[in-house]
């Protein structure tokens, strides 16, 4: 568990809930059980996805995956160490009013579950989806969307107060799942700690097989535009979730 999760890796969720944090003028130091959390789990996720039985992959956050190290056995129970080692850490360390913290975690657990990401995944796995954006909302989409939305929950914010801040997030799910798949056509090797080449090797449908690269790049703009215009539209102190949509766009890893 701590060989992949202190690996590296760029922090994307925890960061993405800071930021919200700050955008709503709450202390971030308040969020963070809830922002290791949406770490802990997207790393159970890397373990589980590297597996044989799903991409075979051995090379992750520039180290030999999980199970390469420690055999198959251990790498699928330190996924599932780490997403129940996620819910002990919202349930027994994060501060704030029960009703808001269970609504918080129940946010992040809808997007961990087969509504959000083992969803997405199954539907990949089986090659089941007829639609390639819902397939990634659901897989990626829907833990980066929790990253803001857990926060929002946590603060006690509905609708319709946050729905500009829930269109964001959304489109930032999409936003990063085109970078991604652009970057695993485009991207160095050493850069990513991931194998470059690893979607077309496994089949795997994607913006850019689908759609090719110069209209992926077109639709990573797009997305880009509309996170930002959603983010105008929300208010509050938004400077580093601008910071980040503009990173996710621009990243080489
Ligand atoms: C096994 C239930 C289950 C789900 C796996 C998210 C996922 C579902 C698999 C990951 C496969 C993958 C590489 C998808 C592309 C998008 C993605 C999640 C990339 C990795 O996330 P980053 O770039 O990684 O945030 P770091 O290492 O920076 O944290």
């Amino acid at each position: 568990m701590r060989y992949s999760l202190l690996a590296g890796g760029k922090r994307i969720r925890p960061v993405l809930a800071l930021a919200t944090a700050e955008a709503l003028g709450q202390d971030t130091d308040e969020v963070m059980p809830l922002a290791a959390a949406l770490e802990l789990i997207h790393t159970y996720s890397l373990i589980h996805d590297d597996l044989p039985a799903m991409d075979d992959d051995e090379l992750r956050r520039g180290r030999p995956t999980c199970h390469v190290r420690f055999g198959e056995d251990v790498a699928i129970l330190a996924g599932d160490g780490l997403f129940a080692e996620a819910m002990r850490l919202v349930l027994e360390r994060q501060h704030g009013d029960p009703e808001r913290v269970l609504a918080a975690l129940h946010e992040i657990v809808d997007a961990a579950a087969v509504s959000g990401m083992v969803g997405g995944q199954y539907m990949d796995v089986a090659e089941t989806a007829a639609d390639i954006r819902h397939l990634h909302e659901l897989k990626t989409g829907r833990l980066i969307g929790a990253s803001v939305g857990s926060v929002l929950m946590l603060n006690g914010l509905g609708e319709p107060a946050t729905i500009s801040y829930r269109r964001f997030a959304a489109e930032l799910g999409v936003l990063f799942q085109i970078v991604d798949d652009i970057l695993d056509v485009t991207g160095d090797e050493e850069a990513l700690g991931k194998p470059q080449g690893s979607d077309e090797r496994h089949g795997k449908r994607t913006y850019v097989s689908v759609f090719g690269l110069d209209r992926a790049r077109e639709l990573a703009a797009e997305s880009h535009r509309k996170a930002r215009t959603a983010l105008d539209e929300a208010g509050g102190h938004t400077a580093r979730l601008e910071q980040i949509t503009d990173y996710i766009l621009t990243r080489q890893t």
